[in-house]
């Protein structure tokens, strides 16, 4: 089983990242305008928010294996699976919960999107949830007495307690976006092995949060390192300008772009501490940066380039960060290939 991920692709690259095995990708995204036919085979989560200094109106990522995958669709899930891997897909309507005083409808779809999840990943014996994708209308909206964001975090947490999976230390990756409308929409990457959850020294890790930011802490790691045969995964968690648990740089973007960078590189320092082999570089992990203010867009890309050179893949999308405060908000992933390098 040998994995490959691209990510950046144009609808013209598309043809030739597929080379004609559709049945071969495992799974991947769509991010900007809705693709223009029927969608592909293959799970894709589909981000319908704008792209921020690009011509291209879409960009797409796809994680590919060397041979066809097995695939289904379970409890509204979309999923395919190569050996040891599987992606999946899952999108819930909020109106489809009702929800009651005490669990807004948010928080309802939220347990019970992760619910579905565990429970798939139960029934094809994968137990281990690696990464999490998260998008979700009105991340900053008060409703129900409670901002969303944090609606979301009461039922996400509650669905991990629920399945038995514990809420701190050992949780994947994850991000969690804003977006204008829309349903509940969540990728996700899984396996038959843990991977390593890496947490930031410059950060308090976001499962022990204080309740400042809401009843529940949000369940996720600042990164996860998996390990393959022959291949090695980073993927590292929306990453913003956050240190120990407070937002720095109120109202600078420019500065909020470097602390949110220099989390990713301390991140990055964690991961290489376990994998003296081969270290990875900031320089070399394909970029999702989302901005909450198109504007912003000149002055974040050059602090990114600055900091990451003008080559490292980006794809800048305007979407919601989950605190009010916070401008930009970026994740990152890499795959290494353990032996050709
Ligand atoms: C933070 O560090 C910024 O709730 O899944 C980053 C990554 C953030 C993931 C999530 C939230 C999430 O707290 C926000």
């Amino acid at each position: 089983m040998n994995l490959g991920f691209v990510p950046c692709l144009t609808d013209a690259d598309l043809p030739s990242a597929i080379a004609g095995q559709a049945d071969c990708i495992l799974g991947g995204v769509r991010i900007g305008a809705p693709s223009a036919g029927p969608g592909p085979e293959w799970p894709q989560q589909f981000i319908p928010a704008p792209l921020i200094g690009t011509t291209t109106d879409s960009l797409q990522e796809i994680w590919r294996c060397a041979t066809p995958c097995s695939s289904g669709r379970v409890a509204d899930i979309a999923w395919r699976r190569a050996g040891p891997v599987l992606y999946g897909v899952l999108e819930l309507a909020e109106s489809d919960f009702p929800g009651s005083p005490a669990c807004s409808p948010l928080q309802a779809a939220s347990q019970e999107a992760y619910r579905r999840i565990f429970r798939l990943l139960e029934a094809q014996r994968l137990p281990h949830l690696w990464r999490v994708w998260n998008y979700l209308a009105d991340i900053n909206r008060e409703t129900h007495g409670l901002e969303r964001y944090r609606q979301f975090n009461i039922g996400r947490q509650d669905a991990f307690l629920e399945c038995s999976r514990g809420a701190t230390g050992n949780v994947p990756a994850a991000c969690a976006i804003g977006l204008t409308g829309g349903p509940l929409r969540v990728a996700f990457m899984a396996g038959s092995e843990a991977a390593v959850a890496l947490e930031n020294p410059r950060q308090i890790s976001a499962y022990d949060y204080p309740a400042e930011y809401g009843p529940r802490s949000p369940t996720f790691s600042r990164a996860a390192l998996v390990r393959l045969a022959r291949q090695e995964i980073l993927f590292i968690s929306g990453t913003a300008s956050i240190l120990g648990h407070r937002t720095m740089h109120g109202g600078n973007v420019a500065a909020q772009t470097r602390e949110a960078l220099t989390n990713v590189a301390a991140v990055v320092a964690e991961a290489n501490r376990r994998d003296r082999a081969l270290p990875y570089r900031i320089d070399e992990l394909a970029y999702r940066v989302y901005l909450r203010h198109a504007t912003d867009f000149a002055t974040v890309s050059d602090v990114l380039n600055s900091m990451l050179g003008a080559a490292a893949p980006i794809a800048c999308i305007l979407g919601d960060i989950c605190r009010s405060d916070l401008l930009v908000e970026i994740e990152a992933t890499a795959l290494h290939n353990l032996e050709s390098q």
